[in-house]
């Protein structure tokens, strides 16, 4: 039987090199609680993303959730619909309320066309999201922001190591989030980072993720537990070490991909960016079901039938998802939701061998009509 192709592989250091790494920890018994590992992986990151300031949590929903909360929001946040839910459950979760903004049909990411007539005197903040590590059209959304005054938020879950006219991805917005989930192109196991650039607030978002403690008698905000832990900043620090040769495997990958299925009619790759530097993250292709002969749906199926495990990133449309859609109508953002029925996310990861990327592409083709 043919080996299983799952839609990504986590990235890890050779087994000795963890090994190595947490011998210190068994040695000082400090387990958590912004330990030696955890200060040095901020230090390690500010200098890889190129930003002035860092903070690590337990994962990428926790850095959305308690950005949010250290930037005393209220009222409107403008987002979009096509992402995974984490991004609306952050902003629902501080009690503000989302307002979905369709997409841009090229990259996936937020119309900033469509923003303004979203803007009420309720929306405080606009929270965009890179998905797929595509880059939003961050000098327009921020050129919106400043002329009515609101936050912006990054939704940076799928764009590490990914720079903007050759500057850092989290050096944009007032804030920006990374996901270091297993399943990302830079992992901590879990983890997440939070970049956020005023540094009251910053400070704030500090002691939010230890309950809000200012110091061993004073607790002076209201704050749940989301400090990451020694052991995952230790896998950090190994993954670190490795990740420019990950993004290079991946770039292997994703140009393999791009030779085979290059003309395959009602097949769409994923946009190039000008003025980006790609980290690959994921590999999604829109299928137009006339053009190609078959929908999204049926090509995901012949793909399991071959071991061959794509996934619907983002499926559903978030605003068509059972906890919103009494309060939302999918058809105000037509395309994220037209979209959501399109786009399957191939298999993408570092290990991923470019014959395996062609045991792929040889079944989409044999689906094609
Ligand atoms: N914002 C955006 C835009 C996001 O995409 C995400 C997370 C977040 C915010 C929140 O960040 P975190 O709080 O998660 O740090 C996965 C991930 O759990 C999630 O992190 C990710 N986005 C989302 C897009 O995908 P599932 O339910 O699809 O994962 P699962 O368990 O089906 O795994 C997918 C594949 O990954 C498996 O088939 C094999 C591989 N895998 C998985 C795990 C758990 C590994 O190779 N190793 C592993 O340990 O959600």
């Amino acid at each position: 039987m043919e080996k299983n192709i799952l839609v990504t592989r986590s990235s890890m250091p050779e087994y000795e090199e963890y090994i190595e790494e947490i011998k210190d920890i068994w040695d000082s018994r400090w387990l958590t609680n912004m330990g030696a590992k955890h200060q040095k992986l901020i230090e390690e990151l500010k200098a890889y993303l190129g930003v002035e300031h860092l903070d690590l949590l337990t994962n990428g929903h926790m850095a959305l959730e308690l950005t949010l909360q250290a930037l005393n929001l209220s009222g409107e946040v403008i987002t979009t619909p096509f992402t995974f839910i984490s991004t609306t459950h952050a902003i629902t979760r501080n009690g503000l309320t989302p307002v979905f903004c369709d997409i841009d049909p090229e990259t996936y990411t937020m119309d900033p066309n469509k923003i303004e007539a979203l803007i009420t005197e309720k929306t405080c903040a606009i929270m965009p999201v890179h998905v797929y590590g595509n880059v939003c059209d961050v000098e327009a959304i921020e050129a919106i922001a400043k002329k009515h005054n609101l936050k912006v938020i990054y939704d940076a879950a799928h764009v590490f190591g990914v720079k903007y006219k050759g500057k850092g991805i989290g050096s944009f917005g007032d804030a920006s989030c990374f996901s270091f989930h297993a399943t990302k192109v830079f992992n901590t196991i879990e983890g997440g980072a939070a970049i956020i650039r005023d540094p009251e607030a910053a400070e704030r978002l500090y002691r939010l993720k230890d309950f809000g403690i200012l110091d061993s008698e004073r607790i002076d905000c209201i704050g749940p537990n989301a400090k990451m832990n020694e052991f995952c900043a230790a896998m950090g620090l190994c993954n670190l070490r490795h990740v420019d040769g990950e993004i290079a495997k991946r770039k292997a990958a994703a140009d393999c991909y791009r030779k085979e299925l290059a003309v395959l009619e009602g097949l769409r790759l994923n946009c190039e960016q000008a003025d980006v530097t790609p980290n690959y993250a994921y590999f999604p292709v829109l299928i137009d079901p006339d053009r190609f002969g078959m929908n999204r749906d049926e090509l995901c199926e012949k793909l399991k039938e071959a071991h061959i495990f794509a996934r619907k990133y983002f499926y559903p449309c978030v605003n068509a998802a059972e906890c919103y859609s009494d309060r939302y109508n999918a058809e105000d953002t037509p395309i994220a939701l037209d979209y959501s029925h399109k786009v399957l996310t191939l298999p993408m990861f570092a290990d991923l061998t470019e014959d395996d990327v062609r045991r792929i592409c040889a079944v989409i083709k044999n689906c094609h009509k």
